[in-house]
């Protein structure tokens, strides 16, 4: 399996797959398109006629080039790893919430953008307010439901909480308040050997990569 991302230190969208197959344990190779400093991505899209983006993954002459649809791919070929919860309630809730994450929170996203590197207090706007309060009523909806015991939505890591891995570091990032059992899960995500391994990569990159756009927000 060949996984396609970005910027440790920026790319939301790469950290989904990344970490869901590291804390899995299912063995990939990474190729890391900088957009900002290459045209790798663009050459990329054209030659297997996708969108310019990442992530993408290459596996067994198969292109899959969205980070949800790659989650379900990953599932289906490792349905061992349990990437999804057993619990048909709980697996409905848990992809509720997982495409809630891709179709929804623009504001978060446009006003919020992910940098691993960078710690600053920002005062939320009303739209990101908003949604704010949606991820306390969203923690709040796994907080109810009948799930093992674990540090994560669905007790043990899954798709979901990939899904929401970037907005873990906007919150930290930006001094964002959620909520307690929000907070609780960004530690948990924050202490994983996999995430830290991330955050390392995203410290190593500034030497060769930075996007002024996003490291100067909210100054
Ligand atoms: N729907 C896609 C969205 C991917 C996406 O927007 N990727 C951004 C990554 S941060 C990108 O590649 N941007 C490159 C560009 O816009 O030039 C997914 O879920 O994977």
């Amino acid at each position: 399996m060949h996984l396609y991302i970005a910027y440790k230190n920026y790319s939301s969208w790469s950290l989904r797959p990344w970490i869901a197959l590291k804390v899995a344990g299912i063995p990939f190779d990474e190729t890391i398109l900088p957009f900002y400093h290459s045209d790798a991505l663009d050459k990329l899209g054209e030659r297997y006629q996708i969108p310019a983006k990442v992530p993408v993954i290459e596996d067994q002459g198969l292109i899959i080039w969205d980070s949800l649809a790659m989650l379900e791919y990953v599932h289906e070929q490792y349905p061992e790893k349990k990437l999804w919860p057993e619990d048909l309630a709980l697996r409905t809730l848990a992809r509720s919430a997982a495409a809630e994450m891709h179709s929804s929170f623009n504001a978060l996203r446009s006003q919020h953008p992910m940098n691993c590197r960078r710690h600053i207090k920002m005062q939320p706007s009303p739209e990101v307010q908003v949604e704010l309060l949606r991820l306390a009523e969203i923690w709040a909806h796994f907080e109810k439901a009948n799930k093992p015991a674990g540090d994560f939505l669905c007790g043990h890591f899954t798709i979901v909480d990939a899904m929401y891995a970037p907005v873990m570091w906007r919150a930290v990032g930006y001094g964002l308040e959620v909520s307690p059992s929000f907070k609780k899960w960004t530690e948990s995500m924050l202490v994983l050997p996999a995430m830290q391994e991330w955050l390392a990569a995203a410290k190593a990159e500034e030497a060769k990569w930075t996007i002024a756009q996003y490291d100067e927000v909210g100054v």
